[in-house]
């Protein structure tokens, strides 16, 4: 299934059921006061954050949520049921971002007054500036995107001094609606950024027990990946995998731009480089210029804590690769490894450990 880490959906709660007029009608009773009972609530949308979810495919393709109606009061002061709410699981970490009516699938598609920039699908849209309406960071935490309508009153409560045969109820409130984005921003401790076939997936297979899939050729990972990794028995990280990044990341050249928004929320940013310059690159420029599609992506990813990890140290030649590297790069930590060959891993272990200790 497709792995969707942004979509567009509209959703609508169920309106409240109406209130009912009746009067008592027994035996010996001939003129009974007013019984109409009250219309149930409207079921609520509700979103609830769920570890066991990992992207936001499935609504992709059910992008419109409803809740069942509440059900209309009855006679003898009966309540009609509230209508059933509609629990949508998401990933942990989707934020919820409200959009205007106008940017609903209709209009937005295709607008032919509107000029190109505005007639692109909310898909593209950059939630970055937005604030968002929640933000589900926590396993199960839980956000009611629409609430029901209230149910409408029976004539039970109209009865006054004046009226004793009150005729009026009132009609269930309509339920909320609205057009929202849901966009994933991945959770977790260290973010792996890098070229593609920089090794991040391998890395990220040797430190943690994730199975990233591993090969000789670029955007192998189409996916944020996260793997955890234990770092001392008792103590855990949590790290992202993401597609490579090219040049021209920021402006979504490659796979990059979409998918830089799961490693915002790292703490940690950690650079894959390419010791052995395979594909004829240059592990300085290679950095310099993951450094620079970064913070063209958003400056203050660009300010968070940093590291290098310089991969492929197993390879003749790195050695000096990384005399050069370590003399041209300044104001970072750089733990050469061997992500294919398990070597450097602890020393890399040790800087995690110390950085994530300090918190
Ligand atoms: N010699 C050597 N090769 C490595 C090392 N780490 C990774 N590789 C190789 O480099 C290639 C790319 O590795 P991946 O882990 O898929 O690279 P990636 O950075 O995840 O690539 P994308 O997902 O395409 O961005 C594979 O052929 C790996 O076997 C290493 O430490 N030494
Ligand atoms: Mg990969």
């Amino acid at each position: 299934m497709k792995f969707v880490d942004q979509v567009r959906i509209h959703a609508r709660a169920g309106e409240g059921g109406n209130g009912c007029c009746s009067f008592r009608r027994e035996k010996f009773v001939p003129k009974g006061g007013p019984d109409g009972g009250d219309g149930g609530k409207g079921g609520d949308i509700i979103l609830v954050a769920d570890p066991n979810t990992d992207n936001l495919a499935a609504l992709y393709y059910d992008p419109n949520l409803r809740a069942k109606r509440g059900a209309h009061g009855q006679g003898k002061k009966k309540h009609g049921r509230n209508g059933e709410s509609r629990i949508v699981r998401v990933p942990v970490g989707t934020l919820i971002h409200p959009l205007p009516d106008t940017a609903g699938l209709r209009v937005a598609a295709r607008d032919p007054e509107a000029d190109g920039e505005e007639a692109r699908p909310a898909a593209k849209l950059d939630l970055r500036a937005m604030t968002p309406l929640a933000d589900l960071a926590a396993p199960e935490q839980t956000f009611t995107l629409c609430a029901g309508g209230r149910g409408g009153k029976g004539n039970v409560h109209f009865k006054s001094s004046t009226n004793r045969v009150p005729r009026q109820t009132t009609d269930g409130e309509p339920g909320e609606e609205g057009w929202f984005a849901l966009e994933l921003r991945t959770i977790a401790d260290v973010g792996l950024v890098g070229f593609p076939n920089a090794g991040k997936s391998t890395l990220l297979g040797a430190v943690s027990a994730a199975h990233p899939k591993v090969a000789a050729y670029p955007f192998t990972t189409l996916n944020p990946i996260v793997g955890v990794m234990d770092l001392d028995g008792y103590r855990r990280l949590t790290i992202a995998d993401i597609p490579g990044l090219i040049e021209g990341a920021h402006e979504n050249r490659g796979l990059g731009h979409e998918f830089l928004r799961h490693i915002l929320r790292c703490r940690l940013l950690l650079h894959v480089v390419d010791l052995a310059a395979t594909d004829g690159r240059d592990p300085v420029s290679d950095f310099r210029t993951l450094r620079r599609e970064i913070k063209l992506y958003d400056p203050q990813l660009a300010q968070k804590p940093s590291a290098i990890v310089a991969n492929k140290m197993d390879v003749p030649g790195a050695e000096e690769t990384l005399k050069i590297f370590r003399r041209s790069i300044r104001g970072f930590r750089i733990v050469p490894v061997s992500a294919r060959d398990g070597l450097g891993l602890d020393a890399l272990r040790q800087l995690l450990d110390g950085i994530f200790s300090m918190a």
